[in-house]
């Protein structure tokens, strides 16, 4: 898979709804990120972990529906990140500017499930060859990733109930809210091949960046 897929209508119009309903009838779950001083992504977050004891619908969603979808979508055996926080999230965007910079995912697989979009909300993504060369300036280009925007890039819009599927720790991409007014939310789940151990180092980079 050298891109990345996207299923159009994964969910049906009465799941949209249902997963929107649980969401916002638990918005008292948000967190809301702080960006890091404009260098982390920032958004609204319900982590793994409280996704297990206060949603656990949404967990048993992506343990029934999810990872043998995303075994076959990556043509081999996966298995969740080792991190129960970061495994699963629900993320929601409402003002302009927020979302991810450029990055690599920690993960080497994500899905992103769209249940709404109504800020005309993006992802961006640079392919997996050209992110194999670019990949080294991202660190030495820490504080202006806005840079990686002038190579070639896909955009990405998902309607609600669309999947995206795509190695998010071999292409970098971003999220990007064009818009005031509206929001975005995505469930999120991310994967590993199997038997990957958990690098505990960048998952203290990670945590420290909030993502
Ligand atoms: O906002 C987006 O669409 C991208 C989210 C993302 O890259 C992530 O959660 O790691
Ligand atoms: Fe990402």
């Amino acid at each position: 898979m050298e891109q990345y897929i996207l299923v159009k209508n994964f969910l049906s119009t009465e799941e949209v709804h249902h997963f929107l309903e649980l969401i916002q009838g638990n918005k008292g779950l948000f967190v809301e990120t702080l960006g890091r001083w404009g260098l982390g992504p920032r958004y609204q977050v319900i982590d793994g972990e409280v996704i297990r004891t206060r949603l656990p619908e949404v967990f048993s969603f992506g343990e029934r529906r999810l990872l043998a979808r995303a075994e076959e979508m990556a043509g081999q055996r996966l298995q969740w990140l080792d991190s129960p926080r970061r495994s699963m999230r629900v993320q929601r965007y409402t003002r302009r500017g927020d979302g991810f910079r450029w990055h690599l995912d920690g993960h080497t697989w994500v899905i992103l499930l769209a249940l709404m979009n109504s800020n005309d909300g993006q992802i961006h993504v640079i392919s997996p060859r050209l992110t194999r060369f670019l990949k080294f300036l991202l660190y030495p280009l820490y504080v202006i990733p806005q840079v990686f925007s002038v190579f070639p890039h896909q955009r990405i819009s998902l309607g609600p109930g669309d999947l995206l599927f795509m190695s998010g720790g071999r292409m970098l991409h971003r999220g990007v809210t064009p818009k005031e007014g509206g929001e975005r939310v995505l469930m999120v789940f991310t994967f590993d091949e199997l038997g990957k151990k958990h690098n505990w180092f960048r998952d203290r980079i990670a945590r420290f960046l909030n993502y």
